[in-house]
């Protein structure tokens, strides 16, 4: 195993016991609704958000309990978003992560509310004090992921995506509609890292540039992945849209262009991080 898919793991395994020790468990006659919380919360997912923050939090020695409560908080927005984008009303999809969605396990309300719980929910984990002992942190951290997340981020993006084709189908436009949908919180993952280690203003840039461009490429390779997806499971020239007309990197710039993207976005991220030295050799 590689150091980054070792460290990857240990990220996942710390995050899957504070989720399980945080959220809540269920009580009387609202059993169902947590239920469908912990349902989609809890096993599953590479936890590549909460990843970021721990490991950016350890270049510096940061605290490892603000890391992991600022992880958690990241990672219950992250899931909302995916429970809200698989409702019928968004994309409107059978399965996430290898297991029935959230809407299809449960129904569609109880998914509606579980996702509304889970955003409210990373809120009240770092306004909490045992998030940080310092209110001014707690604040830029809240303030942070709230604009990370609303509407001039993921659900400005998502806004975007859901429009496709009519809000612009060339580079610029889905460029931005990504950075918004998936950069944003990737952006805010590594940047609270920073944050929390208090990292100079010079190293807190180079960390937000590796973002930038890591949520870029991942999204590049999310969009690569589903267009062979598609091609091999059905055969059609339509993606995960279930043709809608949505735009991605792949349906503006071709697969090859795509893949030739992704490695100098890569590339370019390593530089981003190069300062640090073997610091950041798991980052790199
Ligand atoms: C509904 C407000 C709102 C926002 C939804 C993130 C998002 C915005 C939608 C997800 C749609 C999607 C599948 C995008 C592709 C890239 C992506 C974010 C994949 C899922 O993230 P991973 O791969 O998932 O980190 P796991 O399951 O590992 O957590």
């Amino acid at each position: 195993m590689s150091q980054f898919a070792a460290r990857l793991k240990e990220a996942a395994d710390r995050i899957n016991v504070a989720l399980d020790a945080l959220l809540p468990r269920e009580q009387g006659s609202e059993s169902r609704l947590i239920n469908a919380i912990r349902y989609a919360a809890l096993d599953g997912g590479k936890r590549l958000r909460p990843f970021f923050t721990l490991e950016v939090g350890r270049m510096f020695d940061a605290d490892e309990a603000a890391l992991l409560r600022a992880a958690v908080a990241v990672e219950c927005v992250h899931t909302y978003s995916l429970i809200h984008d698989d409702l019928p009303c968004m994309d409107d999809d059978d399965l996430r992560r290898g297991r029935p969605t959230l809407h299809r396990q449960y129904d569609e309300a109880t998914a509606l509310l579980a996702g509304d719980a889970l955003l409210t929910f990373a809120f009240e984990v770092l306004a909490d004090p045992a998030s940080h002992s310092d209110p001014q942190m707690r604040c830029k951290l809240i303030a942070a992921l709230a604009r990370a997340a609303g509407a001039q981020g993921m659900v400005a993006g998502q806004a975007a995506d859901m429009a496709g084709a009519d809000t612009g189908s060339d580079l610029i436009g889905v460029t931005r509609m990504n950075r918004q949908k998936t950069g944003a919180l990737i952006n805010f993952s590594v940047d609270a890292g920073a944050l929390i280690a208090i990292a100079s203003e010079a190293e807190k840039t180079a960390l937000s540039r590796y973002a930038h461009d890591i949520g870029l490429a991942f999204q590049m390779v999310d969009d690569l992945l589903d267009a062979e997806g598609v091609i091999r499971d059905t055969g059609k020239a339509v993606g995960k849209d279930k043709g809608r007309g949505k735009v991605n990197f792949v349906t503006v710039l071709g697969a090859e262009a795509t893949r030739e993207r992704i490695g100098m976005l890569a590339k370019q991220a390593k530089q981003h991080v190069a300062m640090f030295g073997p610091r950041a050799s798991v980052l790199r």
